[in-house]
């Protein structure tokens, strides 16, 4: 882990606690009601001025900074401010010291994708104790650390839908696969690859065989590493399924300059901005995602909305969600962007993100 980068992450926060502690002081202390009853009125205002932070899986990886800049981009729009705090590796643990430092601050609410169910779950619970709104969103952490979950997309139409499409890419559908993946510990690609395993098991897809699931950490470097080391090991691999951003561009990046471009499949959830040039080279035919900002921004009103008290993570409670529209919240807490967008060679450039 990089301690220095760790650490500034720390004192950024640290320096967002004068702000969000003063206002959160601000709340307990005032004697004058007029800026604090609308918090809790739960009568459909948000109440301006709301601080937030929210923490990705790590820092420096384009899909997460463009999925927490929806919620900075929902709390500007609300008349509040979000600030991103952030560890440098997607590590089981490395958000927990962060999260303590969070509580400390008292925002309103606190936006997290989570790196491990379980790991962070004690430090939520803290931070839901001392009154911070706790909110899950593209990677989901224990149900009970968290009051909603924002779920980018249905987990079962991710891993259904990923094998589809290997399945239309392959030749035949037939051969080897793999999937290269995120941390070992991921919540939100561990659903999606048990989804995987069970889809693979229908008639359709009985040719498809899925030899090894390796995980490159979302980690450029280490992704790339472990393409490669696939593609060694298995001499008759046909595809590989990268259920990451990163580990998509990693994977492609490494076929594009090998001999096996164009002969081995690469697919999964990427981001058109960093697949661009494997699509017009013609390593990567297709591959899928939602808008990451849309999350976010989904993310960001579901907090405000739950700060106002307009909302409690009941399943069939409804919002507005601004541009959105309403949303209604599903089960175990759970509130749904939308379906899948497949991008290959005719739409690529339509996207910018
Ligand atoms: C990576 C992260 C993120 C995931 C995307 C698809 O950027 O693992 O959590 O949702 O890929």
């Amino acid at each position: 882990m990089n301690t220095s980068r760790i650490t500034r992450a720390l004192v950024a926060s640290a320096a967002a606690a004068c702000l969000v502690g003063a206002v959160a002081a601000c709340q307990d202390s005032s004697s004058d009601s007029s800026s604090t009853t609308a918090k809790t009125g739960g009568g459909g205002e948000i109440p301006k001025g709301l601080k937030t932070v929210s923490m990705p899986k790590q820092l420096g990886n384009p899909y997460e900074e463009l999925e927490h800049s929806g919620v900075t981009e929902a709390m500007e729009e609300l008349g509040g401010t979000n600030r991103v705090v952030g560890p440098t590796d997607a590590g089981a643990s490395s958000q927990v010291p962060l999260i303590n430092s969070v509580t400390q601050q008292k925002p309103d609410a606190f936006i997290i994708a989570g790196n491990d169910p379980n790991a962070v779950a004690p430090a939520l619970k803290a931070m839901a104790k001392a009154g911070v709104k706790v909110v899950a969103m593209d990677s989901d952490v224990a149900p009970d650390a968290r009051t909603v979950f924002i779920n980018q997309a249905n987990t079962q139409g991710v891993g259904e839908d990923q094998i589809k499409l290997v399945c239309e890419l392959v030749p035949k559908c037939t051969g080897e696969i793999a999937i290269l993946s995120a941390t070992a510990n991921a919540p939100n690609q561990n659903a999606w690859i048990k989804v995987m395993k069970e889809v693979l098991k229908q008639d359709a897809y009985k040719g498809l065989k899925l030899v090894k699931v390796a995980y490159g950490d979302d980690d450029d470097q280490k992704s790339f590493q472990e393409m490669q080391g696939l593609v060694k090991a298995y001499p008759n691999l046909k595809g590989v399924i990268a259920p990451t951003t990163v580990g998509i561009s990693a994977g492609a990046r490494y076929l594009s300059t090998s001999p096996f471009k164009g002969k081995i499949v690469m697919t999964g959830l990427g981001t058109p901005n960093q697949m661009r040039k494997f699509v017009k080279d013609g390593t990567v035919t297709a591959f899928q995602l939602w808008n990451p900002k849309d999350v976010g921004y989904l993310a960001g009103f579901a907090a405000a909305n739950l700060v106002a008290g307009n909302i409690t993570g009941k399943e069939g409670e409804t919002f507005e969600a601004g541009k959105l529209g309403e949303r209604t919240i599903g089960k175990d807490g759970e509130i749904l962007l939308g379906p899948l967008q497949r991008f290959d060679k005719a739409n690529i450039d339509d996207f910018d993100f």
